[in-house]
């Protein structure tokens, strides 16, 4: 096992058993036994949210936590050594056609799947039940076969939670996939144990138990082609079996793609075991209402499948491309995402087409491969980066001791730790996601000890208008996405070229700093990811994941380019109003205001306050409640600029705003850079005593979202707040929705209050001047 350099046996013994006396409660806490406000009552959290020292629970102390970043012993090796195993894809599924039968989505026959409706199954459960009321819940057709308790359907009831614009976004190919316990006999390495089916949760293909998969899935979606992912809830029932960490309910968000309220997966919408969600995601391109309403455009558009383009309403300058699927169930999406429940998804369209030889004057022929008419990624390769910690015995493990967040010493790809991949001596397009909770990465390349330079085409999945030339890449905060071209073919087959983590972090508060190249390639023991992640191995000939059965070979030329223009510039308008948001502790209690129930889960009865707040135009403080709207945007197309305010200098931020992209305009005193500058981005780390500007506008849609702090252990404990579109005239979004409140019983609604600084209808404080 490691030993820290200054650290005694005895002390690392110490560490383990304070882990042990913090396991016990972490279990407690998620068996739903005790809350996280009961803990702050009995003291073993302060205000500023530092665990107590004392009943021997901290693991803090210097001797013991100096040395591992996760606080706790570090996670044993077993004997794996990096760069000894393959590199693993993500797990890419396969769509199934849906045909439109009286406008409900039919599954092929083999699926054995229920329609997909407009409607949830959820208001059929109830229909049922009025019209049979002496009638029990197991009569019932439309309930939850595993309990006998409440709907099938996890979806709330009725008109508020039907798909929106469902006939102008019919879904045309559906996935049926399983939230699921790990399937057996998979590692995060092959030295590593295997991981016990309650360790991790991730996605499975298909409808089942015990098939949750490694690496987890990747989606491959096109516009113009709504898509229909339902999603089986297929953990255990019982609460308690969950490896000591994680719940077992659900619901997806679609990072930061544009679908209705009731398909973004934080509206207070968990479902429970034994429940399928359906979720649409319309591939709706931002501004249809507005602009190009009658898809004219050639660069609206997606890959028809045979060389040509369906076009598209729309903005052709908000096309998406890099984006991720993860949990989002509020208060716990850090033991959730961090235990496996994530995907990736890419979006093709005319420009950004997957495929590097199709010539038409609309397609960019970026790096991706040439077998398939569209969406090839044989030279286009999705790395999500995820930091992991196992205990002693190699199980995954985490600790939710601490409010600042929570750090891994296992830097993985794709949750696999230390591949190395075979590339050929040509150009790689890299679609980078940081799926870590708590920690910042900041990456380059490395032949010989040397940067490599790259190009950096995408930021936040949103093309940049022109590329931009680079040895490193900018810090990228928690579910930030950089797409980078890197051009192997300066190198000869044999060469090894290294992914490098240059950026050091020793708590979950903020990173400490980036080291050099050379420092970083030698490895320190304060923070052990920092240093190389993945190797490329530059080879001969690869086999291609695109078509099985066919080799690449390093003598076939190269077509794919990087085009000097990539998109074009929106511009910066003088906006409707602003709004300033600001992200705090909740240190000040008297700037707080009262936060109510804190829905979903918190007991009315318990003491006040989480450490994370957001205050909304310079009024009160709050820590999030789902039943309480903290911003208001009152009309479908209005421009509005926001400014998010980093209320304190010893940490940072990397803040998530659902539904749409701002585009940066300014960064207050601090330096800009040429990667953000005017560049669409939907998370923004606010930098220790930073601020951030952008535009921003909301259409198509309306319904209730949220934005929060991606540190999601900062928006567990609870930097989060529910905005509120109101969608077009004589939409049931265009009024503020009710609350949703799920039960294994069945969903009911609460009227939410409305924070007077938030809503512009109500006041003036809000104008632009
Ligand atoms: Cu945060």
């Amino acid at each position: 096992m490691y030993l820290p350099k200054d650290a005694s046996r005895s002390r690392i013994r110490e560490a383990q058993k304070a882990r042990e006396n913090r396991a016990e409660i972490v279990r407690a806490l998620s068996h739903g036994q005790i809350s996280r406000r009961e803990l702050f009552k009995w003291g073993l959290f302060t205000s500023s949210g530092l665990l107590l020292w004392k009943n021997g629970l901290n693991v803090y102390a210097p001797s013991a936590y100096g040395q591992v970043p996760t606080g706790t012993p570090r996670s044993p090796l077993f004997g794996a050594r990096k760069f000894t195993q393959p590199f693993r894809r993500l797990s890419l599924q396969t769509p199934m056609p849906l045909t439109n039968l009286n406008g409900e989505a039919v599954f092929p026959t083999s699926a054995g799947e229920p329609n997909a409706k407009r409607v949830s199954y959820h208001q059929d459960f109830n229909d049922f039940k009025a019209a049979n009321p002496g009638l029990p819940t197991s009569d019932n057709p439309f309930r939850n076969k595993l309990t006998d308790r409440g709907p099938m359907e996890g979806r709330p009831p009725g008109e508020l939670f039907a798909h929106q614009r469902w006939d102008e976004f019919f879904p045309k190919v559906g996935y049926v996939m399983s939230l699921s316990e790990i399937a057996a006999n998979q590692s995060f390495h092959p030295y590593l144990p295997y991981q016990n089916r309650s360790s991790v949760w991730t996605y499975g293909t298909g409808k089942g138990e015990l098939i949750g998969h490694l690496p987890p899935p990747l989606i491959k979606g096109r516009y113009g082609e709504p898509i229909l992912t339902r999603i089986y809830n297929k953990l255990q029932d019982d609460v308690k079996q969950n490896g000591g960490f994680g719940r077992n309910e659900h619901q997806l968000h679609f990072h930061n793609a544009h679908n209705g309220a009731e398909s973004d997966g934080a509206s207070n919408v968990h479902h429970f075991p034994g429940t399928f969600y359906d979720y649409r995601w319309s591939t709706t391109l931002a501004r249809r209402d507005k602009t190009n309403k009658n898809a004219t455009i050639k660069k609206a558009s997606g890959p028809d499948g045979n060389g040509g383009l369906v076009k598209v309403a729309g903005d052709y300058r908000e096309l998406q491309g890099t984006m991720w699927a993860h949990d989002h169930r509020f208060f716990f999406t850090a033991e959730n995402v961090y235990k496996g429940m994530f995907m990736m998804v890419n979006y093709y369209s005319g420009p950004d087409r997957g495929n590097e030889k199709l010539t038409d004057g609309v397609n960019l022929k970026l790096p991706s491969g040439t077998l398939l008419d569209w969406g090839n990624i044989d030279f286009d390769v999705n790395l999500a980066i995820h930091d992991l910690a196992t205990d002693p015995t190699g199980q995954l493990f985490f600790d939710i001791f601490t409010t600042e967040g929570f750090i891994g010493d296992l830097l993985c790809v794709n949750m696999t730790y230390g591949p190395f991949m075979e590339v050929l001596p040509r150009k790689y397009r890299f679609r980078i996601l940081n799926s870590c909770m708590s920690r910042f990465i900041k990456l380059a390349l490395s032949w010989n000890w040397t940067a490599v330079p790259f190009q950096f085409i995408c930021n936040d999945g949103n093309l940049v208008v022109n590329p931009i030339d680079l040895l490193e890449l900018d810090e990228q905060g928690i579910a930030e996405r950089y797409d980078i071209v890197v051009d192997f073919s300066k190198f000869r087959v044999g060469d090894r070229v290294y992914l490098v983590n240059l950026l050091k972090q020793t708590d979950g508060r903020k990173p400490n700093g980036a080291l050099s190249l050379r420092e970083a390639m030698t490895g320190i023991d304060s923070d052990p990811t920092v240093g190389p992640l993945l190797e490329f191995r530059v080879v001969g000939q690869v086999n291609s994941v695109d078509v099985e059965g066919y080799v690449h070979k390093s003598t076939t030329l190269d077509k794919s380019v990087v085009p000097v223009t990539l998109t074009e510039q929106i511009p910066v308008v003088t906006p409707v109003r602003t709004r300033v948001v600001e992200f705090g502790r909740s240190g000040d209690v008297t700037s707080r205001g009262p936060d109510g129930q804190c829905t979903p889960d918190c007991p009315e009865t318990a003491p006040e306050f989480f450490p994370w707040t957001i205050r909304v135009n310079g009024e009160n403080a709050h820590s999030f409640n789902a039943n309480r709207i903290s911003l208001l945007y009152p009309k479908p197309g209005e421009i509005e600029h926001w400014t998010y305010i980093n209320g304190g200098g010893g940490w940072d931020h990397p803040i998530h705003l659902h539904f749409e992209e701002g585009i940066t305009i300014d960064r207050g005193l601090g330096s800009i850079p040429a990667t953000e500058r005017l560049v669409r981005k939907d998370v923004w780390r606010l930098r220790p005593s930073g601020s951030v500007t952008f535009q921003i506008q909301f259409g198509e849609y309306g319904g209730s979202y949220v934005n929060h702090c991606h540190n999601t252990v900062h928006e567990d404990v609870a930097m989060l707040m529910r905005i509120q579109l109101l969608g077009n005239p004589g939409t049931p979004q265009a009024a503020v929705t009710l609350t949703p409140n799920p039960s294994r019983d069945g969903v009911t609604f609460t009227s939410p209050e409305i924070l007077p600084e938030g809503d512009p209808r109500t006041t003036q404080t809000a104008s632009a001047g």
